[in-house]
């Protein structure tokens, strides 16, 4: 079906969370709803108040632009704005304006009758990002321990905290996360470039199709996953990802505050090696 007369049978009202008809319309090629005006309201508000942020600080420098976090002897309560309260209403409006893409996707899944896969991979994302400004900070009893909003200052907290740890790649968690980054990258490599392979034929040769995919894998390492399989395992990896970033994040200082090399002593310690 072409995709004028398609829009034409599927943009039809229903499938709303919340709000009923009121904000089921479309804007352009734009879906707006009511999580869509929230995601806007959240977005435009939060970059604003870095705007503002970015005007008290000391710099223009788009790298140095920095919004702190509370110091740590605020602990759990609310800051002065010029004291890192700019930073906690920032952070509300961007987990309101991700939950509300989140919410956005939903609505817009249920409309077309199609699954839920794509809010909730989505969500996994805002989980990593929520592990790092709340759950986190929440666990350790101060909102300072969240990471700033600054293009090279969250760069420093990322060595700090990890230099924190003596050495961040030995976070069990850690590994994990990077493998699965790193397997996705391969994945969708190896994805793209087939997809590419089967539908840039010669001069005057045809498309290819699933045929020659599933046979060029088994040529070369003996299997294929198949075309649906491919994105099953996609979604696996990429969850897997940033779930296991979260994971690892919050495990250090939470559940674990010595260095990471350290927590590896279980295994020489094991009664095997007396
Ligand atoms: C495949 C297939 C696709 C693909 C790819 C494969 C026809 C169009 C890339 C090959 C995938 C394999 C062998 C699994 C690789 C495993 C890991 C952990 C990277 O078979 O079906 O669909 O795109």
């Amino acid at each position: 079906m072409a995709m004028l007369s398609f829009e034409r049978k599927y943009r039809v009202r229903g499938g709303t969370l919340i709000g009923g008809d009121l904000f089921d319309f479309w804007v352009g090629p734009f879906y707006v709803g009511f999580f869509g005006v929230t995601a806007v309201f959240f977005a435009v508000l939060g970059t604003l108040l870095i705007v503002w942020g970015a005007a008290m600080g000391p710099t223009w420098n788009l790298w140095q632009i920095s919004i702190a976090p509370p110091d740590l002897s605020y602990g759990l309560g609310m800051a002065p704005m010029a004291k890192g309260g700019l930073w906690q209403i920032i952070t509300l409006c961007a987990i309101g304006a991700f939950v509300s893409w989140a919410l956005r996707q939903v609505e817009i899944a249920r409309k077309l009758g199609i699954g839920l896969h794509v809010p909730f991979a989505f969500s996994f994302a805002i989980f990593a990002y929520v592990a790092l400004v709340v759950i986190r900070p929440v666990l350790l009893g101060a909102w300072g321990h969240g990471f700033p909003y600054g293009i090279l200052s969250h760069l420093d907290w990322v060595s700090n905290v990890g230099y924190q740890f003596l050495h961040f790649h030995y976070n069990p968690a850690h590994m994990l996360a990077i493998t699965f980054f790193f397997t996705n990258a391969l994945a969708l490599s190896m994805h793209g470039s087939l997809i590419l392979s089967v539908t840039n034929p010669g001069k005057g040769e045809t498309v290819k199709t699933s045929e020659h995919e599933n046979t060029f894998f088994r040529d070369e390492v003996g299997y294929s996953i198949g075309a649906l399989g491919i994105h099953r395992l996609g979604v696996f990896l990429a969850i897997n990802a940033s779930f296991w970033s979260a994971i690892c994040i919050i495990l250090s200082g939470p559940f674990w505050t010595r260095g990471w090399p350290e927590w590896w002593t279980w295994w020489p310690n094991l009664p095997i090696f007396g």
